[in-house]
Order: C-alpha cells, then sequence, then structure tokens
C-alpha cells in the first residue's frame, strides 16, 4: 500500500486524498467461490482468530431472497478462503420469531472481559428489521439472546469493554425525523437503556442527509473511537451507498470530537456500481495488521460480492484534523 508518510503529506495538501486503496485482487469473494448454491455474498462482519487467520462472517443470500450468516476463515485475509460446507448461523425462526425473513449484516467485536466474540446483526421479522445479538468462541457453536432492539433498528455494533461500568451499543433506529446514529447502555447485554443520539443526519442535499448508520465496529485509537458510517443518497434512480469519517471522545462515545463533511470512499469500481443494488459499499468488518496502523476493510460491494481497501488510522485521524469539525448541532432538542 502507499507509505502512510506520502498519504500524511497528501492529507495537508488536498481534502481529497485516496485514503482508501482498493485491493487488485477485488472481489475478493463472489458467489461462484461458495462450496453450496447462493445467490450471492456481501457484507461481511470480520475478526482476528487467536492464530491470526482471519475469519470473516458474511451474510449469504439464498435463491429465496432470506439471508443467513456463513464463516469463511485464510490465512492472509486476502486468499485461499476455508469456506464453512454448510451455513454457519441460520436464522431459527421457530424459536426466535424475529428471524423469519432472514439475518443480515453482521458485526463482531471481541470482548476481552467475556473471552467471546460478541456478534449484534440484523433479525428481519415482520415488523421489520430489527437488533438481534449471540456470543461464540469459535464460529461454530453460538448462544443466542435475541432481539435487544425491536424494529426498525439495525447497523449495530458493541464497544468491547464497558463504559462507566455500563457495555454500550450502537445502532440506527429509525424515526419520523429520520434514521440517525444512536447510543444506548446495559449492565447484561439483554436489558437497554440510557439512549441517547450520537451522530445524525444532515438535511437537503448533503451526501449524509436523512440517513446514516454505523459500518464496522468502531476502531479505538488514542485520540478517541474512530468511526466510520454510512450515508444513503436518496437519487432519482436509487440510492448511493457512501462512507464518511467521525470521531468520538474514548471515555464519553456520545460525544462527537470531529466529523468529516465529505465522503471519504463510494462506488467507483464496475463491481461496486453494478450488482443486485447498483452503487453500494458496505463495509461490516475490519481486522488490524500487526504494526498497529494498516486496517483491512472488508465491505459488501453493490450487494454481490466482498471486496477489501487498505487503509492507515493515522492518515485516517490527519485527513480528521484537516477536514473535520467539531459542529454537531442541538440534535437532542430537534429530536
Ligand atoms: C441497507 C442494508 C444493507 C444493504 C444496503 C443496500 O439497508 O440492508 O444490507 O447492503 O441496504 O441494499
Amino acid at each position: 500500500m502507499t507509505a502512510p508518510e506520502t498519504i500524511l503529506m497528501n492529507v495537508n495538501r488536498d481534502p481529497y486524498p485516496p485514503l482508501l486503496l482498493r485491493h487488485p485482487g477485488n472481489p475478493i469473494l463472489t458467489r461462484k467461490n461458495w462450496p453450496y448454491t447462493i445467490n450471492s455474498v456481501f457484507n461481511a462482519g470480520a475478526t482476528l482468530l487467536p492464530d491470526g487467520t482471519t475469519l470473516l462472517l458474511c451474510r449469504i443470500e439464498d435463491r429465496r431472497g432470506l439471508s443467513h450468516l456463513c464463516a469463511a476463515r485464510s490465512r492472509n485475509g486476502v486468499d485461499g478462503w476455508q469456506i464453512d460446507r454448510e451455513p454457519t448461523l441460520m436464522p431459527d425462526p421457530k424459536q426466535y420469531p424475529e428471524e423469519i425473513w432472514g439475518i443480515e449484516d453482521p458485526r463482531i467485536t471481541f470482548v476481552p472481559e467475556l473471552q467471546q466474540y460478541v456478534v449484534t446483526y440484523t433479525s428481519y421479522s415482520r415488523g421489520g428489521p430489527g437488533v438481534s445479538l449471540a456470543l461464540t468462541r469459535d464460529f461454530r457453536s453460538f448462544e443466542r439472546y435475541g432481539v435487544i432492539m425491536p424494529p426498525d433498528d439495525k447497523d449495530t455494533a458493541l464497544l468491547p469493554r464497558r463504559i462507566d461500568g455500563y457495555w454500550a451499543l450502537i445502532h440506527r433506529p429509525m424515526t419520523t425525523l429520520g434514521a440517525h446514529m444512536w447510543i444506548s447502555y446495559s449492565p447484561d447485554l439483554r436489558h437497554w437503556g440510557r439512549h441517547r443520539l450520537m451522530l445524525e443526519a444532515r438535511r437537503g442535499a448533503w451526501w449524509d442527509a436523512n440517513k446514516i448508520g454505523l459500518s464496522p465496529p468502531p476502531i479505538e485509537t488514542s485520540r478517541g473511537w474512530l468511526v466510520f458510517y454510512h450515508g444513503v443518497r436518496q437519487t432519482p434512480s436509487g440510492c448511493l451507498y457512501r462512507l464518511g469519517l467521525a470521531l468520538f471522545d474514548i471515555e464519553n462515545p456520545e460525544k462527537c470530537l470531529l466529523r468529516g463533511d465529505s465522503w471519504i470512499f463510494g462506488p467507483e469500481a464496475d463491481y461496486e456500481r453494478d450488482g443486485d443494488v447498483n452503487d453500494v459499499v458496505f463495509p461490516c468488518g475490519y481486522t488490524m495488521d500487526a504494526d498497529g496502523d494498516t486496517m483491512n476493510l472488508y465491505y459488501g460491494a453493490a450487494d454481490c460480492s466482498i471486496a477489501l481497501a487498505r487503509a492507515s488510522v493515522r492518515s485516517l485521524l490527519a485527513w480528521l484534523d484537516a477536514n473535520g469539525t467539531c459542529d454537531r448541532r442541538q440534535c437532542v432538542q430537534d429530536l
């Protein structure tokens, strides 16, 4: 990838430097890689296993249109994927009726206190999309906690440690005033309260007007929680999904420190522009290299495949320093 120093220099000269670099092997996973017949593979949660293996928990849409989750493992996070021969986590509508129309868009957080991975995902119920949570140690067996946020809510991830003694969950409930990012707290991962608005969608012509949502889980840095979020622009020919960047206080994650005005990554490559849903880049997970700076962002492309882009956390923070503002309007009163 481009040396971080080069990107850092560009950040100060150019407000639109290439912060995320697409892997030349993209898309890295498509339905052709799958050991069973599927319609599409996209929007994968990601984590590094203790032996350094990259695990992607992929959203698979079957040929009924319903989604389940399937794990793919690779030594280098790029190729040589070992894909589970059968679905890893299927919807279980008998015990969890909220999963009747499938489970989608997982985010993975390793929680040191629990020594387990917490997976949050969309459960597609008769009442619309809600948020479900499950725990796992190995991505083979899962302990489901069921639905933790009722519909209409999605785009969720747990922070990896408690904040002031409480677990913190970022999510995106829909209200009549729009789709904004909220944060809620829990003593036990089951009961959630102290709901606070975290980041609001802008209005009018902005790229992130009316509808935003968390993308992968926040990245803990010495400067704060670095958050990729997606903005959905409604256009006469469909929606455009792009990515923006914001930074939140480490001990008070509902406090936005910096937010970029422009998007930093959007659909440009053919595999992002053309697919089942055109013009979508949708990351749900990342892994961090041993240098502690290079991140591998795994994103769904056009709801059809999984692609990889790399970025330097230092460059992302430098870009926010050069281009971000902390103009958090009085949105709580607005809502
Ligand atoms: C969002 C989610 C994503 C999907 C995107 C584009 O609302 O459903 O899973 O990638 O729409 O279709």
